[in-house]
């Protein structure tokens, strides 16, 4: 991240329509994959500057084309949007070739407004819900095909499947026995995720990575505003969004967690998370209500064996702060996973008491 100096980003914001000042950058360090730095000017944050990876995403044009769509959807008065500033050129998005090749994008600030990593106020978990439902129920108006998949088959288990037992065959010995009990986790839970029907569930445009910290919130009323980071919005199933909302939300250890006591499955979180889904109008179809649970299940255990495979290749693919943080991700993530699935009944009574379903056709 220390890359880069504050002279070369106050350059390549130069090509942006701001007025032109020094501005000062703070990096944002809690992504894996972007590098992201807040512009300030006198200590006010004013934008959002963001390198995209185009080594994972690598359709670069298509990925801001989702986004500006999505943005034109993304407008109500329970909703706060976040501008894409243009180039002089009137382009979203700036790439450079000077060397490396790079692709920026500058977005607008939200002052006032924070996220978090892990939450034990049932407000925040509540909010989280209502502003996921909201997010979907306004993108019900996009077209889904107007939108490219920014990363293939994100979520698809065969496919993630595949690259771990892939890495399993080519790692060494002394890391599959460093992970030993999570590889068997993974094969115990392969086989039993495999029987979820995912072929009657309608195809929604969905954020996919609605992590709690993807979230903002407003500082003074705790209230959400709006989701961040959408270069994973693409086609995909709620039940993705649910997942990924509650292994942020109902755990309250943070995603790589050592500890795994302190890993929880918090029901009084998940019941206001999913009070706050139920907060605006139904939207989900019955097909939709009844395989919800699962989703909690999924999205823990394809980011631990996403991670777990990351492991097993020597961190090719997440940023990683010390040599085995893919292995603890996993790891805590898989706990998470097992916790899940035991409390499998009392998510679903949950789901299926507080969720009203509609058809959808
Ligand atoms: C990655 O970089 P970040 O935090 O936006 C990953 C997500 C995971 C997340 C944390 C494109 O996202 O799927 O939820 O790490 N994004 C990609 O596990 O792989
Ligand atoms: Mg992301």
């Amino acid at each position: 991240m220390n890359k880069y100096t504050d002279q070369t980003l106050n350059t390549l914001l130069s090509n942006f329509s701001i007025e032109e000042k020094n501005y000062n950058f703070k990096p944002l360090t809690d992504g894996f994959i972007n590098d992201t730095f807040l512009v300030l000017a006198d200590n006010v944050p004013l934008y959002v500057l963001q390198r995209i990876n185009h080594n994972v995403f690598d359709n670069v044009a298509g990925l801001m084309n989702n986004v500006r769509d999505a943005f034109e959807h993304l407008i109500d008065t329970d909703y706060q949007d976040i501008t894409l500033v243009k180039t002089h050129n009137g382009l979203s998005y700036l790439s450079t070739k000077n060397g490396e090749k790079a692709y920026w994008r500058v977005m607008t600030y939200i002052n006032g407004s924070t996220a978090y990593n892990t939450t034990e106020n049932a407000k925040i978990a509540f909010e989280a819900g209502k502003i996921i439902s909201k997010f979907n129920i306004l993108l019900q108006k996009a077209n889904v095909d107007d939108y490219v998949d920014t990363i293939p088959r994100f979520h698809d288990l065969s496919l993630r499947k595949n690259q771990f037992e892939e890495a399993l065959e080519k790692s060494t010995p002394e890391k599959r026995n460093t992970a030993e009990s999570a590889i068997l986790f993974a094969h115990k839970v392969l086989a039993q995720l495999s029987h979820i029907e995912l072929s009657e569930l309608p195809i929604r445009v969905c954020h996919n990575d609605t992590k709690l910290n993807n979230i903002l919130f407003s500082k003074e009323t705790e209230k959400a505003l709006c989701l961040i980071d959408l270069d994973t919005l693409m086609r995909g199933y709620f039940l993705y969004d649910f997942g990924d909302a509650i292994r942020t939300i109902v755990n309250t250890a943070p995603e790589d967690e050592k500890n795994h006591d302190k890993i929880t499955f918090n029901k009084g979180l998940l019941d206001a998370f999913i009070d706050g889904l139920s907060a605006n109008e139904p939207f989900l179809s019955k097909k939709e209500v009844e395989t919800l649970a699962w989703g909690a299940v999924l999205m823990p255990f394809l980011h631990g064996i996403r991670a777990l495979t990351d492991y097993l290749n020597g961190n090719i693919y997440y940023k990683v702060a010390y040599e085995n943080q893919n292995l603890d991700r996993s790891s805590s993530l898989f706990a998470f996973t097992q916790k899940a699935l035991d409390n499998f009944t009392y998510m679903k009574n949950t789901i299926s008491e507080k969720l009203i379903p509609v058809d959808i056709g």
